[in-house]
């Protein structure tokens, strides 16, 4: 069974004025959607995988053909990454986490502010493209790190719970080379709620690798 580009959870105007109706259309309709033919066109030749969720394919990537492997990585990875950052972005939100979420981040950070500061800061220390995540291990301690390009935190056994995407594809239209300016303005549209349901509910794979 081949993958499909999720629809937006949202108009493709509604994260304006922070993120722009133009590059939210290319980036979900193209860019997306090129992930998704890409990584079905890999798996195309393996039909073990043709029922597995992606989740399961990017935790166990040793099991897929070697020369098949890289290729999945990015696009499978592509569409991982990039059907999360939709889920994790809504209008009307920004602000600072509360709940579980938000106990378990001033409890790690010291703070929203604290974190938000060491996430832009590890943003902003990315060179090339990739993503900035808050993930949480096995046992529910949190963390923030890099990938470049479209690795998963999910390969590492890690549950991303918030991202951003710091391709160039993400923000040129709008903010051109200012990086800074897209993660500052990215915060406005972080659906905290959200991260909360990810983080309570952790997933199947995540609870059995716990020690
Ligand atoms: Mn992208």
């Amino acid at each position: 069974m081949a993958f499909t580009l999720p629809p937006l959870p949202y108009p493709t105007d509604a994260l304006e004025p922070f993120y722009d109706k133009a590059t939210l259309e290319i980036h979900h309709g193209k860019h997306h959607a090129a992930y998704v033919d890409k990584l079905n066109k890999a798996l195309e030749a393996i039909p073990a995988f043709h029922d597995k969720g992606i989740d399961d394919i990017l935790m166990d990537l040793d099991a897929i053909p070697q020369g098949m492997r890289q290729s999945v990585i990015n696009n499978g990875g592509g569409h991982a990454n990039h059907s999360l950052f939709w889920s994790i972005m809504a209008p009307g939100k920004g602000g600072a986490p509360k709940g579980k979420i938000g106990e378990a981040i001033q409890k790690e950070f010291g703070g929203f502010d604290e974190f938000k500061k060491t996430f832009t800061a590890k943003a902003l220390e990315l060179f090339g493209s990739g993503w900035t995540f808050l993930v949480q291990d096995a046992d529910g301690k949190l963390q923030i790190l890099n990938l470049p390009n479209q690795d998963s935190p999910i390969s590492k056994r890690l549950q991303p719970l918030l991202l951003v995407d710091l391709w160039e594809h993400a923000y040129y239209l709008k903010f051109q080379n200012r990086r800074p300016e897209w993660v500052e303005t990215w915060w406005n549209v972080v659906d905290w709620d959200r991260v909360e349901q990810y983080y309570i509910e952790e997933p199947a794979w995540l609870i059995e690798h716990a020690t």
